[in-house]
């Protein structure tokens, strides 16, 4: 029988059980992020301007500003003939127009697949769409892809949102999303999209990245037999808060964490069982730091419930490659 030990909650052995979602932590387009800082500081030396976070993670942020990165909110903090790196999420063409102007040295840390949204918002209101926007109002990504066509693209983030634009055939619009949202509630949006508008294209592909997906997926493999589940990631990571979102509405009491110190003993009471992730700007360093911290509880028993093997990988701009990823012709980035 179970017993209770100190206010927390054991099995027979005296561990609490610890369900480590997999894939969790670092997606593709944040390690390429951080890697181009890096690589900036060891060529450039610094200072090296980083426009916004690189990506919205607390220690990660605190350790490239050790080691020389400046963040700053907008361009006009970053001196003339200065490097600056773009944030992970994207930027607006007006702000690309606005480092050119200056003549900076522009190094992009865009993901990828943050610019094939962007890429699809230019083709899509090229071809004369209104293009709907499924995404939250503030965050960086949703302005740098409203930026692409700003008098073409219609932002909302809910279905009561939805209900509230003028209805039509949806003749000549389409519609795209952020890459970080969470998966079900969008799902009920794009419906109310194709309710309201039924003529509405889809994008080619879907927005909502592999990571997100993947990192979703993966929770709620374990979200049912969590008494309570930690997220590591820092307040504003939107893909974080999205999968605390998703424990809630599984049930589960959950908590975002930015590191072990910041568990609080009494969430542990009656606990048998923890659920373990962390939002794709989440270092798995600090995965390991919540696993000490939850150990100084008492005995854990740590099984990985992993859904999928993520192998993606972003090569870097070609202005922070090596010798050997140069282009054969030699082309600068
Ligand atoms: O989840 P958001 O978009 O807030 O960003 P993050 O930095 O916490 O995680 C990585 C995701 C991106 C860079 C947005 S594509
Ligand atoms: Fe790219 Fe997805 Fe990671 Fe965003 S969350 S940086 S879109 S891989």
């Amino acid at each position: 029988m179970a017993t209770v030990s100190s206010g927390t909650y054991v099995d027979d052995a005296g561990r609490r059980r610890v369900l480590l979602a997999g894939p969790r932590s670092f997606c593709a387009g944040v390690e390429r992020a951080i890697e181009i800082v890096e690589r900036a500081l060891e060529s450039r030396g610094a200072p090296v301007y980083v426009r916004k976070q690189i990506v919205h993670n607390v220690s990660v942020v605190d350790d490239l500003a050790s080691r020389g990165a400046v963040f700053v909110d907008e361009l006009d903090e970053v001196p003339d003939d200065a490097t600056v790196v773009f944030s992970a999420h994207g930027v607006s063409p007006a702000v690309r127009e606005e480092a050119v102007r200056r003549g900076l040295d522009v190094i992009d840390g865009t993901c990828p697949l943050v610019a094939k949204v962007h890429a699809e918002a230019r083709r899509f209101a090229a071809r004369g769409d209104t293009v709907v926007l499924v995404g939250h109002a503030g965050h960086e990504e949703v302005e740098g892809t409203m930026g692409e066509a700003p008098g073409s693209m219609v932002l909302v983030e809910t279905a009561e949102e939805v209900h509230a634009l003028p209805a039509a055939d949806g003749r000549g619009m389409s519609y795209l999303t952020q890459t970080t949202l969470a998966v079900d509630e969008t799902a009920e949006v794009v419906s109310a999209l194709r309710e309201r508008f039924p003529l509405l294209q889809d994008p080619p592909s879907d927005d909502i990245c592999y990571a997100t997906t993947n990192r979703q997926a993966a929770l709620k493999a374990i979200v049912a037999e969590s008494d309570l589940v930690l997220v590591v990631g820092s307040e504003n990571s939107s893909n974080s808060v999205r999968l605390v979102e998703m424990a809630h509405r599984g049930g589960a009491r959950a908590h975002l964490i930015d590191r072990g110190a910041d568990i609080r003993p009494e969430w542990l009471e009656g606990v048998r069982t923890v659920g373990l992730t962390a939002g794709a700007s989440a270092p798995p360093a600090l995965v390991a730091d919540v696993l000490t911290r939850l150990k100084s509880f008492g005995p854990i028993e740590v099984e990985e419930r992993r859904i999928t093997h993520e192998d993606i990988h972003f090569d870097l701009p070609s202005a922070v490659r090596g010798q050997t990823q140069r282009p054969a012709d030699g082309r600068p980035g």
